[in-house]
Formats: C-alpha cells, structure tokens, sequence
C-alpha cells in the first residue's frame, strides 16, 4: 500500500516543513510554522516521528522559564500524537558567534560554548527518548587554508566528539553520534566533505563504536559521488546509524529536493539497497527512513504538505517497484545471468589457503583467459529492466 503508517518509519527534520523559505538571494515566502502544528500534520499523513535541532523547538536566547515552556508546548504534541523523536541533533551554524566554526573554531572560547551547547541539546535528547544524536558541522571548515591549522582541527572535532561520547556514557544516556559529511556549503570547504572522509576520521576516535554516520543523498551527490555506493561502504563498515534522504541533480548548491526528486535511478537503488539488500536478502538498515529536504520556495503552506506527502509516497512507490524488481523470474535469470550472486561465493574455498590456489592449475596456468575475456557480463539487461520497473512497464 502507499499509504504511509508508522511501521514504514517515515520521520522529518521539524526545519525542514518549517523552512520560511529564506535564501541567500530572497526573502522568506512563507510565515513561519509552529512546532505543534508541524508535528500534528505529519502524524495525520502517517509519519513516525519528528527530528529537531535544539534552536527549531526553543528558540536562540531563551531564557530557562522560556526554554521549559517550549519544550512542554512542544511534549505535549508529541504526545498527543504519539510520534517519536528518534534522533536530535545542535544548531551550530545560525548563530554569528559560530561564523568561523563551532566545535573547530580558531577561538577557544567558542569551541567550549559549542560543546555545551551540544551537552545541554543531548539532556534534553534523552528526556525524550532519543537514540540517535548526529553532528552536522556546517561551519566546521574554512574558505582560506592558511587561516586555520587544519590538523590541528581535526585533533580538535575528535577532541570534541569523544568528549560528547563519555558524556553520554556518563549520564546513562546511551546514545550513539552520527556524523554528517557534507563537501561544502556553507563553509567554502567543510571537514569531514564524504562517507568516506569520515570513516576514517571515526576509526580514529577513542569511543569509534559509538559514532557513526548520517549520510545525506544529496551531499554526497554535490561531490559528485554514488550515494547508494557510499552507504553501501557504511553498511559495510556497521556505521550507518541514521539517514538523511532527499534529492539532488549533480553538482550544485544544497538543493534538498523531496526525496527521488533529483536522480531518480539512483533513489531507486537506494531504496532497493536499504530494504532488500540485506544479507538474507531482507533490508539492509532498519532505522529511520529521514526526511531532510526543503519544500520548493514556489510552494504556499499546501504545497509544503504536499511535497512533505511526496517524499514518503516516493519512497513506497519505490519500495513497491524494488520489490516488483526482486520477484520478476526475468530479472533473477538476468542477474543469474550477469553473475550478480556469484559475488556471494568467497574467492577462496573454505579452508583453502593462498598456498592451494598457487597449486590449483586451473586458476592460471590452465585458465583459457581470452575465453574468460570473451564472455559478455550481461550488465545492460539488468539496466533495461532495472528501468521497466521503474516506469511501470513490467
Ligand atoms: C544541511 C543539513 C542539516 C543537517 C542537520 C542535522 C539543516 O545541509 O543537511 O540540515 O541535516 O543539521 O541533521
Ligand atoms: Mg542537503
Ligand atoms: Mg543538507
Ligand atoms: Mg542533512
């Protein structure tokens, strides 16, 4: 069915139906949304749950009588509703104070600010049950690379995070951190730019079993990366704790499109991997299915609901052609055909040892290569029907 529930585990960014819509180059179009009437809305179309940086429900500045009137207000709805809160995460990035960077920043003083902000956002995450906290380092970076020690800056965000991480472990909090890797904007560089950038920053860190990642489609697109091939390698790697889809086309500015909306081949293999590529052939992540984009800044509040309905039925509408995709005998000869569950097989027998495959003749000295060479892999019939699926022509 395409009508979402929460079993589908559909959550969104509370910034992302709220985004007024203000540009680099414009105005806001649209008036701000309240909190509770955000977290009202999407329960009615069938979400999970609501995901929020500290400054979306309380805002800047509020003072501890205001801060514990919004968090009630916006508890309440929560309530009511009976959405969850997954996931939260900090706004370090809005604020002038953080302009050169919040938990990298040349000036200590604000880089101990950044981290109590964080400490302060993480009490309130657990109050609410949270299990996910990611770190988006939007202004963790630099325009100019002499203006900033650059290792120095990465001993620092590790510094940072492992800090967070014993402080969670501390409190009982039991939360895991997932870092965001985004190449650029709006710092002219950011650390930590891929997937890959931030798996190795991870593998580093002193409390590494509980970091690791959110990946955003559209970030990693920006780079002009594969992003079904990056969160393949965070599966892989056991680090992929939280997602962030949305839609991109190529190489440009953040777009945050509704999810599928950009490059809708690869949206397809995202959402085949996340759902049937499992080992045992079942869905290969099992968290939530988030949310991250910015409803078109054309939109009035009805398109804002809509396009906040479009991602969701995108994703059903794939899961439903995947599945299509996964059952076709066609397409399991074709696969068979191309070798694609041949890749399951280890290279080397069980038990055996590079000393046997040197003695095993067949494998080289007997091996008919130009034959070998000479056998087409059949990868172009996968695509034709990987693209009738997709346009509901099988
Ligand atoms: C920016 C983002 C962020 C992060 C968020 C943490 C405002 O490009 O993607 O959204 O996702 O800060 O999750
Ligand atoms: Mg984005
Ligand atoms: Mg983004
Ligand atoms: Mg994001």
């Amino acid at each position: 069915t395409l009508q979402p529930t929460p079993e589908d585990k559909f959550t969104f960014g509370l910034w992302t139906v709220g985004w007024p819509a203000r540009d680099p180059f414009g105005d806001a179009t649209r008036a701000d949304v309240d909190v509770v009437e955000s977290v009202h809305r999407l329960a009615e179309m069938g979400a999970y749950g609501v995901t929020f940086h500290d400054d979306d429900v309380i805002p800047f500045g509020s003072d501890t009588a205001k801060r514990d009137e919004h968090i009630k207000r916006f508890r309440a709805a929560i309530d009511e509703t009976g959405l969850v809160v997954p996931m939260v995460t900090t706004n370090l990035f809005t604020h002038p104070v953080f302009k050169e960077g919040g938990l990298t920043a040349n000036d200590r003083e604000v880089r101990r600010y950044a981290m109590r902000k964080v400490m302060r956002n993480m009490d309130l995450a657990a109050e609410l049950g949270a299990q996910t906290y990611v770190l988006w380092g939007g202004r963790e970076g630099a325009e100019v690379d002499m203006a900033k020690d650059l290792i120095a800056a990465l001993d620092r965000y590790a510094e940072a995070i492992d800090t967070l991480a014993a402080y969670s472990e501390a409190r009982g909090y039991g939360l895991r951190f997932a870092l965001e890797p985004k190449p650029n904007e709006p710092r002219g560089d950011i650390f930590l730019p891929t997937i890959g950038h931030a798996l190795g920053f991870i593998a580093k860190l002193e409390h590494s079993h509980l970091v690791g990642l959110n990946p955003e489609t559209g970030h990693e697109q920006m780079a002009n990366l594969n992003f079904t091939h990056g969160i393949a390698e965070a599966i892989w790697a056991g680090k992929l704790f939280h997602i962030d889809l949305n839609g991109q086309h190529g190489p440009k500015f953040d777009q945050d499109l509704v999810f599928g909306h950009g490059d809708l081949l690869q949206a397809f293999s995202t959402v085949d991997l996340l759902e049937n590529g499992g080992l045992a052939g079942g869905p290969a992540y099992e968290g939530p299915r988030h949310f991250d984009y910015k409803p078109l800044r054309t939109e009035d509040m009805d398109g804002v609901w809509r396009s906040a309905a479009a991602n969701m039925r995108t994703y059903l509408l794939l899961k439903e052609r995947a599945a299509a995709f996964r059952a076709d005998p066609e397409v399991q000869e074709a696969l068979a055909a191309a070798r694609v569950p041949e890749l399951r097989t280890s290279t080397l027998a069980e038990g055996e040892t590079f000393e046997d495959l040197l003695a095993d003749r067949s494998s080289f000295e007997d091996l008919d290569v130009p034959a070998v060479a000479a056998r087409g892999a059949g990868v172009v019939r996968v695509d034709q029907l990987m693209i009738e699926h997709l346009l509901g022509a099988r």
